[in-house]
């Protein structure tokens, strides 16, 4: 009996240990009517390669400026903001540690401009698939985004 008590205790706090753990996406879901995310995607590597570039448009639809400050996900080693810039007449791009978007403002991540570098991306990925990034907030907050697959041609 005192056994069964213990397996039955076991269980709830199993319980308990996953619903904290499902707590954080609750909280990032809320933050996303204050940071809009559109027309994400991400380009699909030629063979052989394992870095590529994310591309979407963050709109701010709170009263205050959000600041991205990092980033991860799941299916790639590292993810970096990256911009684009021309030094003497050549295109180089940089990473760029943390990125505002002031109330009521829009930017637009795109091939030459600011864009999310994901290296050490994960194989075998293809055109139906989606990549999962968080975009995390100075605000200590954060927004999931579901970045379609791109060809890369
Ligand atoms: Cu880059």
């Amino acid at each position: 009996m005192l056994s069964r008590v213990t397996s039955i205790f076991k269980a709830l706090t199993l319980c308990a240990t996953v619903l904290l753990s499902i707590a954080p996406l609750q909280a990032a879901e809320k933050i996303e009517s204050a940071l809009t995310i559109n027309d994400a995607y991400f380009r699909l590597m030629p063979p052989g390669r394992s870095m590529t570039a994310a591309y979407m448009t963050l709109t701010n639809n709170s009263g205050e400026t959000q600041v991205l400050t990092s980033l991860r996900s799941d299916s790639a080693g590292s993810v970096e903001l990256h911009q684009h810039t021309h030094i003497n007449g050549m295109m180089k791009m940089r990473k760029v540690d943390q990125l505002s978007i002031a109330a009521g403002e829009s930017i637009e991540l795109v091939p030459g401009g600011y864009h999310l570098m994901l290296f050490g991306v994960q194989d075998g990925l293809g055109l139906d698939d989606t990549m999962v990034i968080e975009l995390q907030l100075e605000s200590g907050k954060s927004v999931i985004v579901n970045a379609k697959a791109s060809s890369f041609k």
